[in-house]
Parts: structure tokens; C-alpha cells; sequence
């Protein structure tokens, strides 16, 4: 149970979305840039978010964003015959404040949203190989419903997102400038992120050059980023639709193996064990090719092993790069947490990278 203050101002913020009679206030403390309450209401059990403007810093052009691509699939969905009921559990569905958008703005300037919280579900950092195909499934067909999603209309909420060359060349000057003296701690980190200088633009000049398909995509596919059903095992929901943006289908597949196929999940300190699991590769796999259907090209199914090297190695060195900075993005709990976080993600890229041709191989007779 949250402390009283925190409890009055999610009470104050859901007025303003004519949403009353709030308890059971509770902190979540899953994921790395928003601050996440969930809350009983007589509206029933919400989500309430802070967003991070700081990383986000259009709020209200995000907020269109998500609105559009979940109207989109909401349609889709109808149109395929799915109940209503089953859309509600399946799609994420914000309440309209009472000044008749999806946002409010408090008195710091903060802005806050609230969505319905989806009864009977939950969500795991880690899985069964059971797990990783219900994940694929759920983030290839979020995927496959975006196809037709008119993508000049999406505004770019994070420019260069997933620009991994773009990324190394921000990461060269914080290791230069060493503005709170920590490069020392990190040297063998250092010259690890260095080495893959070639690799690093491989992805993004496919896509420059024509040979990668642009398409909508979610763009952090972390596997805690589906909604399980307690009850069946189903995937039910993907949820956090922030970065929603015209990508490739490599950094949705990679990001969800970096996070979900893992023999340990982002967060450990068993370095010795971030290494890749054939067997939840192919499971993921496996959903997530039958959710996006036969639209992917010779071209995507070839680099895939290549986008699970690239969501990894790159979300290592952003780790390195936010240590470098004095810890300025992501939430941290302990002084060296981005320095760990590092190293588990580029001692997992490195042994995606030994074993980019095995893992093709195990897809190549599915
Ligand atoms: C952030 O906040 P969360 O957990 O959804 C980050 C992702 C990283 C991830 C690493 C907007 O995601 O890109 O892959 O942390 N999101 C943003 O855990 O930067
Ligand atoms: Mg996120």
C-alpha cells in the first residue's frame, strides 16, 4: 500500500477522468522510463501513468498515437468477428478525461492517462518455452493487424529509436566526455560495445537501402510487455504502446528474444548464465511467425538472428551509455544498476552473435 500523499494525488488525478472512490493504490514497478499505479475504483481496476516527458516529450501526439492504433485494431478485430467482450480484454482502452482527451496535465505539468487494468491477467519477465510462443503469437499478430496502418500518420515518438548507428555514434561521445568520471570502472565494456562498430548500422542501412520492408511495429517487445491469462496460459493483450513507429520486424522479434529467451531475465546477476535458449528461441519463434503470417520476406527470415544481436547488443549499450551519463533515462535502484544491466546484455549479444547460425537453422524447417 502506497503512503497517503501518493494515495490523494491518485485520487485527484482520476477525478479529473470522472473516475471515483479510488483504494488499494499500489506502486508497479515493472518498467523503465513511466511511473505505473495500479488502482480499485468504482470504474473498476485501473492503470494510472505518469508519463516521462522528459523522454517522451510530445505527450499529446503520443497520446494520439496509441488512440489511433488501437481504434485500428479494435475495427480489425470486429470486422474478423471477435466478440465485443473479447475485444475489451484484447485491446488496451483509455478513459477520456473530462476535458475530452485522453491526458490530463496537473499542476508540476506532469501528464498522466489512465487505462482499464485487464481482470485475470499478469505478466512474467521470464518463461516456458509455452510462454514464448503465446508471446510471439499475441506481439506477430499485433504486427500483422498494423500492416495496412497508414504509417505517415504516427508522429515519431522517440527519433531514432532503434537507429543503432545513430546510437554508437551518441555512445562514442559520453565515453569522450566521461562526465561523471566512470569510464574507468567499465573499460572491458567499453571496448566490447566498440568492436561491433561495423555491425552496429547493418540494420538500418537494410531498411535505407530497400532490402528490410518498413513496417508499423511496437518496438519494445519485452516479453512482460504481453498480458498472460491467469486462468489458460493464453497471450490476451500486448500492452505499453508508447513507441509504437515505423520499424523493422527484426527489432520487434530481437527485442523479445533479448528479453524472453534469455537463460536469465534482463535484471540478473548471474552473468555467467545470459546466454541464449535454443529452445525458447524456437518457441517464440514459432508464435510469432504464425501471428504475422506469410508477409514476411526471405530477406526478414534470414536476419533474424541478426535482430536478436542488434535489440541486444544496442539496449547494452544504451545502458553503458545512460552509466557514462550519470544514470539521466532509465529508473535505477543502486549506483552500478546500469552498469550491470550492461553487462548481462553484451554478454547475451555476444553469445547470440556465436550462435547467429544455429539459431537460423532451428527456424529454417518450421
Ligand atoms: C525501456 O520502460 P520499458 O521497460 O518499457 C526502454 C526500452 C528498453 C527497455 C529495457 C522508451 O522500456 O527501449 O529496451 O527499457 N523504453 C524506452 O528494459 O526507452
Ligand atoms: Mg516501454
Amino acid at each position: 500500500m502506497e503512503n497517503k500523499e501518493t494515495i490523494l494525488k491518485i485520487s485527484d488525478i482520476a477525478s479529473n477522468f470522472g473516475i471515483n472512490e479510488v483504494k488499494n493504490v499500489e506502486a508497479c514497478h515493472i518498467g523503465h522510463i513511466n511511473g505505473t499505479f495500479f488502482a480499485d475504483s468504482d470504474r473498476g481496476r485501473l492503470v494510472v501513468q505518469k508519463i516521462n516527458k522528459g523522454i517522451f516529450t510530445d505527450p499529446p501526439s503520443l497520446m494520439d498515437n496509441i488512440m489511433a492504433v488501437t481504434q485500428h485494431i479494435q475495427k480489425k478485430m470486429l470486422e474478423e468477428g471477435i466478440s465485443e467482450q473479447e475485444i475489451s480484454r484484447s485491446v488496451l482502452e483509455f478513459f477520456p478525461a473530462k476535458n475530452g482527451k485522453y491526458y490530463i496535465t496537473d499542476n508540476d505539468g506532469e501528464f498522466w492517462r489512465i487505462s482499464k487494468f485487464i481482470d485475470g491477467t499478469r505478466t512474467y519477465d521470464s518463461g516456458t518455452p509455452a510462454l514464448l510462443t503465446e508471446s510471439g503469437y499475441s506481439f506477430g499478430r499485433f504486427q500483422s493487424y498494423l500492416s495496412d496502418f497508414p504509417a505517415e500518420t504516427l508522429t515519431e515518438t522517440i527519433p531514432f529509436f532503434h537507429d543503432t548507428a545513430v546510437r554508437f555514434a551518441h555512445f562514442e561521445k559520453s565515453v569522450a566526455s566521461d562526465v561523471v568520471s566512470r569510464a574507468s570502472k567499465c573499460e572491458d565494456l567499453i571496448e566490447k560495445v566498440l568492436s561491433y562498430k561495423e555491425t552496429a548500422g547493418k540494420i538500418v542501412s537494410m531498411l535505407t537501402s530497400g532490402e528490410l520492408p518498413l513496417r508499423v511495429i511496437h518496438n519494445d517487445t519485452k516479453i512482460n510487455n504481453v498480458l498472460i491469462d491467469t486462468a489458460t496460459g493464453k497471450g490476451i493483450c500486448v500492452v505499453d504502446l508508447d513507441t509504437v513507429m515505423p520499424g523493422t520486424l527484426l527489432y520487434d522479434f530481437g527485442d523479445a528474444i533479448r528479453s524472453g529467451a534469455s537463460a536469465v531475465p534482463e535484471g540478473s546477476l548471474e552473468f555467467d548464465k545470459f546466454v541464449v535458449r535454443e529452445d525458447l528461441y524456437k518457441a517464440f519463434y514459432e508464435g510469432f511467425s504464425r501471428g504475422v503470417g506469410k508477409s514476411i520476406t526471405k530477406t526478414e527470415e534470414e536476419n533474424l538472428p541478426l535482430g536478436a544481436f542488434m535489440m541486444t547488443y544496442e539496449v547494452g549499450m544504451r545502458f553503458l551509455d545512460d552509466y557514462l551519463s550519470g544514470d539521466t533515462y532509465f529508473h535505477t535502484e543502486y549506483s552500478e544498476h546500469n552498469l550491470d544491466r550492461a553487462r548481462g546484455q553484451l554478454l547475451l549479444a555476444d553469445d547470440i552473435m556465436k550462435k547467429k547460425d544455429s539459431l537460423l537453422a532451428l527456424t529454417k524447417n518450421i
